[in-house]
């Protein structure tokens, strides 16, 4: 007999939002249809030796067309909300002047489909797939680059605005500006450390220009946020050199951004770790009002904890600064070292630990003065596969969102204002720089026939969506396969 207590600690509050969660590049494939043009993504995946096996996204899961049969899927799992991103370049090719009706018209027949299957739409507009021609004339690293951001940001939300209501800018602003700008590993592949500060700067400012381009097209009616994926950033020892690499890691990963859209600020320290690349002059007056705007949601995207120290020279084996490649993504950081947290891995290498999770929502929480957090992202890679009888089994990833949800549900006990949580991702999907040898999804697709097969973890989400509570673990029994 379980204590009533117990049981309630593991009921989510009411209205909680159960979602998953896709991006445009990752799924849709069609990459040439309905006017569409190339965006950073098709460029740099079709460059040889930019990603694994040298996987495109031309065809990806398909979802282009085989978005009827997704919804189908997810009115099965039940959950009540679906991430997606719309592509820039499908909607408004070359990233400038008029929208192309025919990239609309998908997204406004998927938003339909998702409504009549009593699934709310969250919107994502940016999910990296910056349009070719904006990276020509210079990318993030440019001015330019936010204002088309704001022109895009008005034409969707006349399209779908009318029966959309949660929009995120965008997502993941660290990757793109670290990844894509300062380890290359991303696309556009660039790696020049003073551009990556101009390009976070920019996509700030983006995040600030079309949350006023969205309060403006849709007056009173959208809720709007922003994803980012904080660092849990932790030091290695308590050592004061350790600390304040902790400190600088901290302010590259998270204030950087968090700085500007929640207080108006860039930090001091931020400014003077960096001062030996740029002098901030791209920071213009009146740009960080421009940023930091009201917020309705703030979305976390979460997978594994950061772990620092002030040198090389530790027991802990090392690992890159996230994301692999030759040059580091950090910049003004060349003397700090990555280790990798103890603790089991993922299929992508990162350490499976959920108390990162609780340290961020508490975190956000306090830093937000209580403005809705949700988790946008949070999943894990695994090796799955088929068995003989065509299920896939997947009791790994079921561990996973077990511990993370669990961690949820006690930064809600210790008093933050989580709202929903996002899976990642609904399906096996074009993991960027990893191509299809990653699968993060909770439905298996078989890239050679796109067949998909829900894997055991979509089953035992969509009970916990249903029920609202999480399971004791043993129930996995109950799916016939042992954990771990
Ligand atoms: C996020 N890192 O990417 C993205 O939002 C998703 O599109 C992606 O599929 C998912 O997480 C899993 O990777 C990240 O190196 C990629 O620190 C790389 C890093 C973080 C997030």
């Amino acid at each position: 007999e379980t204590a009533p207590a117990t049981r309630n600690a593991r009921v989510f509050p009411p209205g909680f939002l159960w979602g998953t969660a896709t991006a445009a590049y990752q799924i849709e494939g069609a990459a040439t249809e309905g006017g569409r043009t190339p965006s950073i993504w098709d460029t740099f995946s079709h460059t040889p030796g930019r990603t694994r096996n040298g996987d495109t996204g031309d065809v990806a899961c398909d979802h282009y067309h085989r978005w009827r049969e997704d919804l189908a899927i997810m009115a099965d799992l039940g959950v009540g909300a679906y991430r997606f991103s719309v592509s820039w370049p499908r909607v408004q090719p070359g990233g400038s002047g008029p929208a192309s009706r025919e990239g609309l018209d998908f997204y406004s027949r998927l938003v339909d489909g998702l409504l009549e299957k009593g699934i709310q739409p969250v919107v994502t507009l940016y999910h990296w797939d910056l349009p070719q021609e904006l990276e020509d004339a210079g990318g993030w690293p440019e001015r330019a680059t936010a204002e088309r951001f704001a022109e895009y940001a008005s034409l969707v939300a006349g399209a779908l605005g009318d029966r959309v209501e949660r929009w995120t800018t965008l997502n993941e602003p660290w990757c793109s500006a670290f990844l894509g700008y300062g380890s290359g590993v991303h696309a556009p592949g660039r790696t020049d450390h003073a551009d990556v500060l101009r390009a976070a700067h920019h996509l700030n400012l983006a995040h600030g220009l079309g949350t006023q381009a969205l309060r403006a097209a849709l007056p009173g009616r959208a809720q709007i946020g922003v994803s980012i994926n904080p660092a849990a950033v932790r030091a290695l020892t308590d050592d004061p050199d350790d600390l304040d690499a902790r400190r600088r890691i901290d302010a590259l990963a998270n204030r950087i951004f968090d700085g500007p859209m929640l207080r108006g600020v860039y930090d001091e320290d931020l400014i003077q770790d960096t001062s030996r690349l740029t002098d901030w002059s791209f920071v213009k007056d009146g740009d960080l009002a421009d940023i930091h705007q009201p917020l309705d949601a703030l979305g976390i995207n979460y997978y594994t904890p950061t772990l620092v120290s002030a040198s090389a020279d530790r027991k802990l084996p090392r690992r890159d600064g996230h994301g692999g490649g030759e040059q580091s993504p950090w910049p003004a950081a060349e003397d700090i070292a990555f280790h990798q947290t103890p603790g089991e891995t993922t299929d992508m290498g990162w350490t499976i630990d959920p108390t990162g999770l609780h340290d961020l929502l508490m975190r956000y929480h306090r830093e937000t003065g209580g403005i809705p957090l949700y988790i946008t992202e949070n999943g894990m890679a695994c090796d799955d596969k088929p068995s003989p009888d065509g299920t896939v089994h997947d009791p790994d990833r079921i561990a996973y969102l077990h511990s993370h949800l669990g961690t949820v549900q006690r930064a809600i006990a210790d008093g933050a204002d989580v709202r929903g949580y996002f899976l990642w991702s609904l399906l096996d999907n074009f993991e960027w720089a990893y191509g299809y040898s990653k699968r993060f999804g909770t439905v298996y697709v078989d890239f050679e026939s796109l067949a998909r097969i829900p894997k055991s973890s979509a089953r035992w989400y969509a009970e916990v969506a249903r029920t609202g509570e999480l399971p004791a673990l043993p129930a996995l029994d109950a799916l016939g396969e042992p954990v771990g």
